[in-house]
């Protein structure tokens, strides 16, 4: 029998298009996906397990499932023994300590005694106790952010994104407990074909991140700036370039990363650079 890879993924909600995306543009695209129970793909030995975020890092510490895509925030919240592969760069947030914004906060001793309501009862209580804080966790399963308005607690711990909840139910961001992300985690004792299996697919998942990061830019420049334009262009290797039609221009192909983009950008349009164009990179294997 074929040794398949079994991976566990949310079944819905935010995690869910995201994962199945990156699956798509690893070049596994999944049978069925509307039933979202259990799944394979014809493109690679996979199996798709769809389950709620909570129950994942339990299902791969468990070997039920060989991989996951959960966010950081749950597997530390679960405590369990799976190992992160590879950060996915989705799912980003943090879990953060809120309280009424009309109330003063003076650091973290402003916690002291004060009733927290949570769904991460084991991260806030590890984040106080590292503190040397005592205060009185109170585990609610979902609405944290309305806790304080009904008299239920004083200070939320709830995860963040944009910050438009808190700002919306009158309450402020005092610490940072946890800054997380969707990744990918795998059982501890995968077999030797396991590993094999997930190495191809990390294989692919980091060609999809880099490319991602990267795009294309190719540009016409007049062939005395060349030297200076090239000096600019990292490339994979080192810039393409191609004579064009009229005499004494080339075209010039390279790739730029995301984080240096605009400034690179400038600089090559003062040193002479024109008709530039930008294009997404699917896929980029170095
Ligand atoms: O049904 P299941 O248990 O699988 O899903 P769930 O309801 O527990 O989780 P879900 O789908 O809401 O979130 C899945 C994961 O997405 C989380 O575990 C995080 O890793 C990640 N994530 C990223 C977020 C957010 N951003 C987020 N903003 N999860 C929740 N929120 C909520 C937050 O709880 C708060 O209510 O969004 C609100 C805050 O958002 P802002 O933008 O107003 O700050
Ligand atoms: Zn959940």
């Amino acid at each position: 029998m074929v040794q398949k890879l079994r991976i566990a993924i949310q079944k819905s909600g935010r995690l869910y298009d995201d994962s199945v995306k990156l699956l798509s543009e690893c070049g596994i695209d999944l049978r069925n996906v509307r039933e979202r129970l259990r799944t394979e793909s014809d493109d690679f030995p996979l199996e798709v397990f769809f389950l709620r975020d909570d129950d994942i890092p339990q299902y791969v510490e468990d070997g039920v499932a060989d991989i996951g895509i959960v966010g950081e925030n749950v597997l530390y919240e679960k405590n369990r023994q799976a190992e992160v592969v590879e950060e996915l760069g989705f799912g980003k947030c943090r879990l953060s300590i809120a309280i009424l914004r009309n109330q003063h906060y003076d650091g973290i001793r402003t916690l002291k005694g004060k009733r927290i309501a949570t769904s991460y009862p084991f991260l806030v209580a590890s984040y106080l106790k590292q503190h040397n804080v005592e205060a009185d966790i109170h585990e609610i399963s979902g609405s944290v952010e309305i806790a304080p308005g009904i008299g239920l607690a004083d200070v939320v711990a709830d995860l963040v994104s944009s910050g438009s909840t808190l700002f919306m139910n009158g309450l402020k961001e005092v610490e940072t407990i946890l800054q997380s992300q969707a990744v990918l985690i795998k059982n501890k004792d995968l077999s030797k074909e396991q590993l094999d299996l997930l190495d191809k697919l990390l294989f692919r998942i980091k060609a999809v991140k880099k490319a991602k990061r990267n795009k294309y830019v190719l540009l016409n420049a007049p062939n005395e700036k060349l030297g200076e334009i090239i000096a600019l262009l990292p490339g994979m290797k080192s810039p393409s370039v191609l004579p064009l039609a009229e005499t004494g221009w080339s075209s010039v192909h390279s790739v730029l990363s995301e984080d240096e983009f605009w400034e690179k950008i400038e600089q090559l349009k003062a040193a002479g650079a024109q008709g530039i164009l930008v294009v997404p990179i699917e896929k980029m294997v170095v």
